[in-house]
């Protein structure tokens, strides 16, 4: 990554060294440096005098038959053949980092477990994001759920929690999770697509299994496209259960909610990035955190009590459906930080293996069969992933004592001492804990039945909230949608695949079937089965999510400049910034030095316009200065910067000489540039034609003033200028 971005802040590598992190302490020995005073051994630690030639047999100088008795040069092969593990079967790629939780508020009336009712305690966790259909080799921006799993290293043992950026999931029952991936995966006789839902066969199966209905809705939303994995809100999906001290049990689902706001890429950009940058994501997340602005999340409950279970019109076990936050408020009462970068990513990142069965005393399952059946996987995908004893892996161990009789299997670490190995034994060594030792308790719950392959009779019902989302999005995200349909069913060629689903579409509601079916052919609906209900619900969009406080802090802000650029508002601009803990990255058509007119200031570049494209930064500056300008205007690539900016409805804002570069690259009556000295602020295109009126302002800016840069980073802080997409303008340069 080094070199990709400037360090705008002094580096924070590693703070959370200096903090009291169990993990990060335990991890310490398992830790070794390269160093220049190293000598090369082999893993059986003789040292190599040579490392470039394999021993073979030299006659007078001519190179002869290599000896298969070089261990160094077998040892080499031989751990190379085997550098890959199987990657995992969803979910396999990825990017994770460290962190630190805390509650700030107890929920000891519904749990008593420490992590989450101790306001003193730092809880370290290790994260892991990732796509879900595409091989670890594929693009971070494609269309898809993001998984959003946490190891918690709590002092009671690992808890796992293993969650989704969306709310819901594709199935109810575990069974058929091998289905929904099969048809989602590459098809299997040219394993085509790679990380794509675009395809017949994804497509097929939301047909003809009902109850995907909901989640599909949420796939084709903006969330399918996070603009960073900073910017995305994590659910546990399933329905857990806590206990209190009193023995009384609770249902709850878990909810992060990120500092940063839920915000998206464009489709477009998403679809560029994955050619232009396919590791957008992972290397987003690893700048914040070496940058030392580290992403931080809320921790929230949605809490049900045992006796309410049946209250409700779907069924609260059933991972189809959310519970609506007017019905059941989420309770915010904790926060995540992630502050610290993997130190080697196969070891970690890699070799991090997380359970949902692994929870702490104070939390539990339910009987939500999606969750029954991923407590049987996960723990099975690990031992064909890493083998029976993946719990000693450091990345993986616990921060508490581990001590029982589970013993050998391959690649055994631990030596533990003794003559027993079995309980109970005549010594009484290592005997199960008590409930006041902590020893972990099942709830009691009444169980009564028949044995049958069925469920309740709510599970069988798949639309209303499937209505309920469409109908609680804005405009901007149904436009989306309906773009995201017509994309995907037009990858799909067998037309009983398209007609079919502008069918299914109709029951969720009737414009929108007729829209798609208009796009991507199929017999236009004329009536549903199952009209809108109309409904709405708070949370579900993400342009009207409330909660977070605008910022600039993180984003790339690139400052396009040639040969004399205009020093003072490039000072300014780059000052401001760096202040606002955004990344300022200086753009130009070469990457050696580019000099200011008047010869004052000299820079060099991070990028050259053809190297970095728009779709990675989050918006552009362009200062002004007669000769750059002129420079800048006979580039097409500097033109196609501001336009496909614009067209990705980024904050564009330029001064001086620059006002006309942006004029003649947008070209549209309806934005308007400044024309005289003021600011001028116009879908989200800020100009001012005196570069000194940019100067007054950043003065200003920290006073709250409404000037040049203000208005400028206001739109940033806004994420896109979605007035440009509703009125038609982005896709008209
Ligand atoms: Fe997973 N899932 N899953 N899943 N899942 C895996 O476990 C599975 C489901 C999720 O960063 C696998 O270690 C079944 C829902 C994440 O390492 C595997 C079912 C949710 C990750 C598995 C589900 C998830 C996985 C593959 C249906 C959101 C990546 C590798 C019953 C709450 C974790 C592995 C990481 C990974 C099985 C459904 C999230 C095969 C059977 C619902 C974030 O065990």
């Amino acid at each position: 990554m080094a070199g990709i971005i400037p360090k705008t802040m002094e580096k924070v590598q590693h703070a959370v060294m200096g903090h009291k992190n169990d993990k990060v302490n335990d991890l310490k020995y398992e830790t070794k440096e390269a160093s220049s005073s190293d000598r090369l051994t082999t893993d059986y630690g003789v040292k190599q005098t040579n490392a470039d030639n394999w021993l073979s047999v030299v006659n007078q100088d001519k190179t002869g038959p290599l000896l298969l008795e070089d261990p160094f040069g077998r040892e080499r092969i031989h751990r190379f053949d085997h550098e890959r593990i199987p990657e995992r079967v969803v979910h396999a790629r990825g990017s994770g980092a460290f962190g630190k939780f805390r509650v700030y508020e107890s929920a000891e009336d519904v749990t008593f477990a420490p992590v989450l009712t101790d306001t003193s305690r730092e809880t370290p966790v290790f994260v892991r994001f990732s796509t879900v259909l595409g091989s670890r080799g594929s693009a971070d921006t494609v269309r898809d759920v993001r998984g959003f799993a946490v190891k918690f290293y709590t002092q009671e043992g690992n808890w796992d929690l293993v969650g989704n950026d969306i709310p819901v999931f594709f199935i109810q029952d575990a069974i058929k999770f091998p289905d929904v991936i099969h048809a989602g995966k590459p098809e299997p006789h040219n394993e085509v697509p790679q990380a794509q839902s675009a395809h017949n066969n994804f497509w097929d199966f939301q047909f003809n299994h009902t109850e995907a209905t909901h989640m599909f809705m949420w796939t084709m939303s903006d969330r399918a496209i996070p603009r960073s994995y900073r910017m995305m809100q994590g659910f546990g999906v399933n329905t857990f259960t806590l206990i209190n001290a009193q023995g009384e049990r609770h249902f709850v689902k878990f909810i992060w909610t990120p500092e940063l706001g839920v915000h998206s890429l464009v489709w477009d950009e998403a679809l560029k990035l994955a050619g232009q940058d396919p590791d957008f994501h992972r290397k987003d997340l690893w700048e914040a955190i070496e940058n030392g602005v580290y992403p931080k999340w809320k921790f929230g409950i949605q809490v049900i009590p045992e006796a309410d279970e049946n209250k409700f019109e779907f069924d609260i076990l059933d991972a189809t459906k959310i519970w609506p936050e007017d019905l059941v408020p989420i309770r915010y009462i904790g926060e995540m930080e992630l502050n610290r970068n993997p130190d080697e990513f196969f070891p970690q990142t890699e070799q991090v293996a997380f359970c949902t069965s692994h929870v702490v005393p104070g939390i539990g399952f339910s009987d939500d069969p999606l969750l029954q059946g991923r407590n049987f996987s996960y723990f099975d995908t690990q031992l064909s992933r890493l083998g029976i004893n993946w719990q000693e892996l450091p990345i993986n161990r616990p921060v508490c004592p581990v001590m029982n009789f589970n013993r050998d299997g391959a690649m055994r670490h631990t030596i533990t001492r003794g003559t027993v190995n079995y309980w109970p034994n005549r010594f009484e060594n290592t005997k199960p804990a008590t409930v006041d030792e902590g020893g972990y308790v099942e709830y009691a719950e009444k169980l009564a039945g028949i044995k049958a392959r069925t469920k309740s009779a709510k599970f069988r019902e798949h639309f209303n909230q499937a209505q309920l989302f469409w109908n609680s999005m804005s405009q901007v995200e149904k436009n989306h949608i309906i773009n995201a349909f017509a994309f995907e069913l037009d990858h799909c060629e067998d037309p009983v695949v398209y007609t079919r689903m502008v069918k299914r579409l109709a029951d969720i509601d009737l414009d929108l079937a007729k829209t798609i079916a208009e796009m991507v052919g199929g017999d236009v609906p004329t009536e549903t089965a199952h009209p809108n209900h109309r409904k709405k619900a708070p949370g579900l969009s993400q342009t009207e999510y409330p909660g977070f406080t605008p910022t600039i802090k993180s984003r790339r802000i690139a400052i396009i400049v040639a040969d004399g650029f205009d020093p003072a508002a490039y000072g300014a601009a780059y000052a401001a910034i760096s202040a606002g803990l955004a990344i300022p990255l200086v753009i130009a058509p070469k990457r050696s030095k580019i000099v200011s007119a008047g010869n004052t200031t000299t820079v060099t570049p991070h990028h050259h316009l053809e190297g970095f494209r728009s779709t990675m930064v989050d918006a552009i500056f362009i200062p002004g200065g007669v000769e750059s300008v002129r420079v800048l205007s006979t580039n097409g690539r500097a033109l196609h910067w501001i336009k496909e900016a614009f067209g990705h409805l980024k904050t564009i804002g330029a001064t001086g000489e620059a006002v006309d570069l942006v004029n003649k690259a947008i070209a549209l009556p309806a934005v308007n540039v400044s024309a005289a000295d003021e600011v001028t602020e116009s879908y989200g295109v800020v100009t001012v034609r005196k570069p000194k009126v940019l100067s007054d302002v950043v003065k200003e800016i920290f006073k709250g003033g409404d000037g040049f840069m203000e208005k400028f980073f206001y739109n940033v802080a806004s994420h896109r200028c979605w007035d440009r997409e509703l009125d038609g303008l982005h896709s008209q340069v």
